[in-house]
C-alpha cells in the first residue's frame, strides 16, 4: 500500500504552465517521464535531473549526463499521428538553437534530426519517444540533454573532438535556471503553434537554423550507409536525400555526417 504522507523523491516548481519534477539523480529522465505519463492524464510535466546514471541516446546508445548539464524530459499529449511525432524533436531543437543564440550569442546550428551543434560539435541531443493508441500519439516524451556547466575533460577522449559544452564555449558557467526558463518559454511558443496547425512557418524557422541542407552528406542507419546531397526536410520532418545516381530517397531515421571537402 502506498503511504499518502510519503514525500515524493523530487522537488516541484511551476513555470509557465509547466510542472517541474526536479530529481537529484535518476536513471533516465525519459524512463521516469514514461512511468509518470502512465499515471496521469496531464501534460507539460517536466522530469528534470541533476545527473542520470543511464541517460539514453537513440538506438540504445548511452548519453553521458554528469552534474552541470540540463537533463530533462517533457511529457506532452499532442494531437499528432505517430509519424508526426518527429515534429516534436524539430520544435525542441528549434527552441534550443534559438535559446543558445539569444542568451549567449552562440552560432547554434541544427543537424537533422536531433543534434544541436556549436562550432560543429554536439552541445545538445534530443530523444523523442511516443506511446500510441488508436493510430494517434497517446503521449510523447521529449528528452533533451544540454551540455551546460561541464568541463570538456569530463568526457572520454574519444568524444572530446565531437562534443562541446556551454562552459567550454563561453569560458564561464551559465545560470541553469535562467537557461531552463528561456528554453521552456521558447518551446511553449513552438508547441502552441504546432497545436494550432502552424507547422509550415515553424519548419521554415527550423530550416533557417539547419546547417546541413544543401551539403553532401553521409546518412547511416542500422541497415545501410547512403551518400548524397541533403536536399530538404519534407512536411513530416523526414530528410530528402538526392543519391549520387539522382534518385530521391526519403529518410526517417539515421545519423547525418556532413562531408566537407
Ligand atoms: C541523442 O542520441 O543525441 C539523444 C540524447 C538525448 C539525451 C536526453 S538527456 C534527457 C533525456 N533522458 C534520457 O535518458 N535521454 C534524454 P544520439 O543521436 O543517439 O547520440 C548519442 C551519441 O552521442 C553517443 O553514442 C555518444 O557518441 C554521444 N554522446 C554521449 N553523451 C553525450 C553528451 N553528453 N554530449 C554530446 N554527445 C554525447
Amino acid at each position: 500500500m502506498t503511504n499518502p504522507n510519503k514525500k515524493p523523491p523530487y522537488r516541484t516548481h511551476n513555470f509557465l504552465g509547466y510542472k517541474i519534477h526536479h530529481y537529484d539523480h535518476i536513471v533516465s529522465t525519459n524512463e521516469i517521464a514514461k512511468e509518470t505519463a502512465k499515471k496521469t492524464k496531464d501534460e507539460r510535466i517536466v522530469i528534470l535531473a541533476d545527473t542520470q546514471t543511464e541517460g539514453k541516446g537513440r538506438l540504445g546508445r548511452l548519453w553521458l549526463s554528469p552534474k552541470g548539464g540540463i537533463w530533462l524530459s517533457i511529457i506532452l499529449r499532442p494531437k499528432l499521428s505517430p509519424k508526426e511525432a518527429l515534429k516534436l524533436t524539430l520544435i525542441a531543437s528549434l527552441a534550443i538553437a534559438k535559446t543558445l543564440t539569444s542568451m549567449f550569442e552562440l552560432k547554434a546550428e541544427i543537424k537533422w534530426p536531433n543534434d544541436i551543434l556549436v562550432d560543429g560539435k554536439k552541445i545538445c541531443g534530443i530523444l523523442t519517444e511516443a506511446s500510441t493508441r488508436d493510430y494517434n500519439v497517446e503521449f510523447a516524451v521529449v528528452g533533451i540533454g544540454i551540455n551546460a556547466n561541464i568541463d570538456l575533460a569530463t568526457f572520454p577522449s574519444n568524444l572530446q573532438d565531437i562534443v562541446t559544452t556551454l562552459k567550454h564555449e563561453l569560458g564561464s558557467e551559465v545560470k541553469l535556471k535562467a537557461l531552463l526558463k528561456t528554453f521552456l518559454q521558447s518551446f511553449e511558443r513552438n508547441y502552441t503553434r504546432l497545436q494550432k496547425g502552424w507547422w509550415r512557418p515553424l519548419l521554415q524557422e527550423w530550416k533557417d537554423m539547419a546547417s546541413f541542407l544543401g551539403e553532401q552528406v553521409e546518412v547511416s542507419s542500422s541497415s545501410e550507409v547512403l551518400v548524397g546531397k541533403a536536399l530538404d526536410v519534407d512536411d513530416d520532418g523526414a530528410l530528402i536525400l538526392r543519391l549520387e545516381d539522382g534518385v530521391l530517397k526519403k529518410i526517417v531515421v539515421g545519423d547525418v555526417t556532413v562531408r566537407r571537402l
